[in-house]
């Protein structure tokens, strides 16, 4: 079965811009539940190897740069194959390409600040929700919901 969470960022240029209120009202209404949440300001080796499978590409430096510019919101997202289902909703890295509706489409400036980063795999999304939050930050409603029953 595929895995139930993700994690997003929401970038410096979406941050600057004053666009975390519409972005998480997108990702309520499109039916994830925000299992958390906070502000978080990546250091440049950190940001290094969260993207480190592009340090041969010739943009690494530029989005080093771009990521590490100011804050980003990190949030873990529930849903059912909220992996798939997440990277639907905010559309192609190029917001050229993206569809209409989607987050990029709606909120990216360029591919590079392209407003939101969305987990690509459920192995991928386990090392990245670990990686900004420690279980005492998260509130996961598939776990409440087991403890209940
Ligand atoms: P995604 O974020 O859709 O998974 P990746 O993993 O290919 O896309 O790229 C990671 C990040 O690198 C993108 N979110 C974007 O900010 C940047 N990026 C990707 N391709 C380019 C490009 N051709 N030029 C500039 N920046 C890029």
């Amino acid at each position: 079965m595929s895995g139930t969470k993700t994690l997003t960022i929401i970038k410096p240029g979406a941050v600057s811009h004053e666009h975390i209120g519409p972005i998480l009202a997108k990702i309520n209404t499109a039916g994830f539940h925000i299992a958390a949440l906070k502000f978080f300001r990546l250091t440049r080796s950190q940001a290094q190897s969260f993207y480190s499978i592009h340090q041969e590409k010739s943009f690494f430096e530029s989005l080093i740069d771009f990521m590490t510019s100011g804050p980003v919101v990190v949030a873990i997202l529930e849903k059912e194959d909220a992996v798939a289902e997440y990277r639907k909703l905010i559309g192609a890295t190029d917001p050229t390409k993206a569809e209409e509706g989607t987050i990029r489409k709606m909120f990216a400036e360029s591919i590079e600040r392209n407003a939101v980063h969305g987990s690509d795999s459920d192995e991928n999304a386990e090392q990245e929700c670990d990686f900004f939050f420690a279980r005492s930050e998260r509130y996961s409603m598939f776990e409440a919901r087991l403890q209940k029953s």
